[in-house]
């Protein structure tokens, strides 16, 4: 099973540490294709590669995924379009949101082709990422 997993970069990196564990979780499942988000020595500017091709490759991945699970909480342009292109692509998607005060864009919250999950702490959003994965 490959698992696309989107969470923010240059949108922020407040929640690195959330990621890490999903991603830790998520690799028990199966090939989690975007490891590098979840690194916490991966600040907003600290780039190796060209955007062209970060694009390029992360288009790609996404394109051969069969799960995508999006930490939602810290908005981010690039987590919203691989989203949408997750969408058109029919995958299955997972996004999980920590707040229910900070409220989610309609566009993924009003989104039937998205599966969205609110979360208190970081077990909770474990226990929903096996269900979700399970399903
Ligand atoms: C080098 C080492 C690790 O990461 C880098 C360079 N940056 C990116 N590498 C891979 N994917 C990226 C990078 N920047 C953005 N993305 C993709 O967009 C990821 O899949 C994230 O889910 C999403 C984050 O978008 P922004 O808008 O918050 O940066």
């Amino acid at each position: 099973m490959k698992i696309y997993f989107a969470g923010s970069i240059r949108g922020g990196r407040e929640d690195k540490e959330i990621y890490s564990e999903m991603i830790g979780r998520l690799k028990k499942r199966g090939v989690v294709l975007t490891e590098h988000v979840g690194n916490k020595d991966l600040e907003e500017s600290g780039e190796i590669m060209p955007d062209e091709e970060i694009f390029k490759r992360d288009v790609k991945w996404l394109k051969s995924a069969d799960f995508v699970v999006a930490e939602v909480t810290t908005a981010s342009l690039g987590v919203g379009y691989e989203i949408g292109l997750a969408e058109a692509l029919g995958k299955k998607i997972l996004c999980l949101h920590r707040h229910r005060d900070r409220r989610l864009s309609a566009m993924i919250a009003g989104n039937k082709n998205v599966t969205t999950a609110f979360y208190n702490d970081v077990s909770e959003a474990l226990r929903i990422i096996d269900n979700f994965l399970s399903g």
